[in-house]
């Protein structure tokens, strides 16, 4: 699926939840969303994640049901007009399978497949998975989190998860891991985790990350602006630069045009770098 792409990948959020395409019908919120997809494919975007439910802390789960029917005839529609790879944001082993009759590329999920059935829906659908770190559910996940050694606690995490895939016939190289940034962690350890995503590199997979107009985004930027719309676009594409230089390869965004555009300019920077052969020297301003 990747092969074709270039790296690092921009993966754009579409989410069909009720709150994102106010109502309108099923029609309007499915024409919606397939502009919305448009959009993004004009803005140079790699992959759309397709979610159905809210994973927002304090977030209620959906029914198998009601995600089926958000999220299906969007991955039905979208693919009719396009062969853009296509990801759905899900746990639910119902909607695996029928993202992958649908032909979806890829199921992101972020309780990494844990769902009863998940992951055997996972491995005969033979798709890619992304296995998103979280501690507790999107309910209470920001409700005092605490671990006894970040870094280490999410890596051991990462290695039951691809033996649990293996296990269940889910070849690695089919797997994506993702750490999680804002799911059941502090300001200061999710901006760990971007200082230290090299940690995870040693499992050898891909790094997705989704920093995207996240609440450690808005708490860095509160009160430095009256209005801090545009702000917390640029705050989220300067932690998705900062991600890819420390080893990400997919970041998930919201602002696909921004987010390309900072990427081409980091790329050429980091290029140059390459080229010439000289090793970069950092120094703070006086
Ligand atoms: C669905 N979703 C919301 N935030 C996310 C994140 O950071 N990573 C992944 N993989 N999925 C996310």
């Amino acid at each position: 699926m990747f092969d074709r792409l270039r790296t690092p990948i921009v993966m754009g959020i579409l989410n069909v939840t009720p709150d994102s395409f106010s109502d309108g019908g099923k029609f309007a919120s499915l024409e919606l969303a397939l502009e919305h997809s448009r959009k993004m494919i004009d803005e140079g975007v790699d992959i759309i994640d397709i979610g159905g439910e809210s994973t927002r802390p304090g977030a209620s789960p959906v029914s198998t049901e009601q995600e089926l029917d958000r999220v299906i005839p969007v991955v039905e529609g979208l693919r009719k007009i396009s062969d853009i790879p296509i990801s759905v944001d899900t746990s639910s082993p119902q909607v695996i399978t029928a993202a992958a009759q649908a032909e979806a590329n890829l199921i992101n999920d972020v309780r990494a497949l844990r769902r009863e059935g998940a992951l055997d829906a996972a491995a005969a659908s033979g798709l890619a998975v992304c296995l998103m770190h979280m501690q507790g559910n999107p309910e209470t996940m920001q409700i005092n989190p605490v671990y006894s050694d970040l870094l280490n606690d999410i890596k051991v995490f990462f290695k039951q998860r691809i033996a649990a895939c293996v296990g269940a016939g889910i070849p690695e190289e089919r797997i994506i891991l993702d750490p999680g940034f804002g799911f059941g962690k502090t300001t200061q350890q999710n901006l760990r985790i971007i200082n230290c995503l090299s940690e995870f590199k040693t499992l050898g997979k891909p790094l997705l990350v989704g920093l995207s107009r996240k609440s450690t985004i808005s708490k860095i930027l509160d009160g430095m602006f009256a209005d801090s719309g545009q702000e917390l676009i640029a705050g989220s594409v300067a932690g998705a630069l900062m991600a890819v230089n420390n080893g990400a390869s997919i970041v998930r965004v919201h602002d696909v045009a921004a987010t390309v555009a900072a990427m081409a300019v980091q790329k050429a920077i980091n290029t140059e770098v390459a080229a010439a052969g000289y090793v970069k020297t950092t120094k703070m301003n006086e």
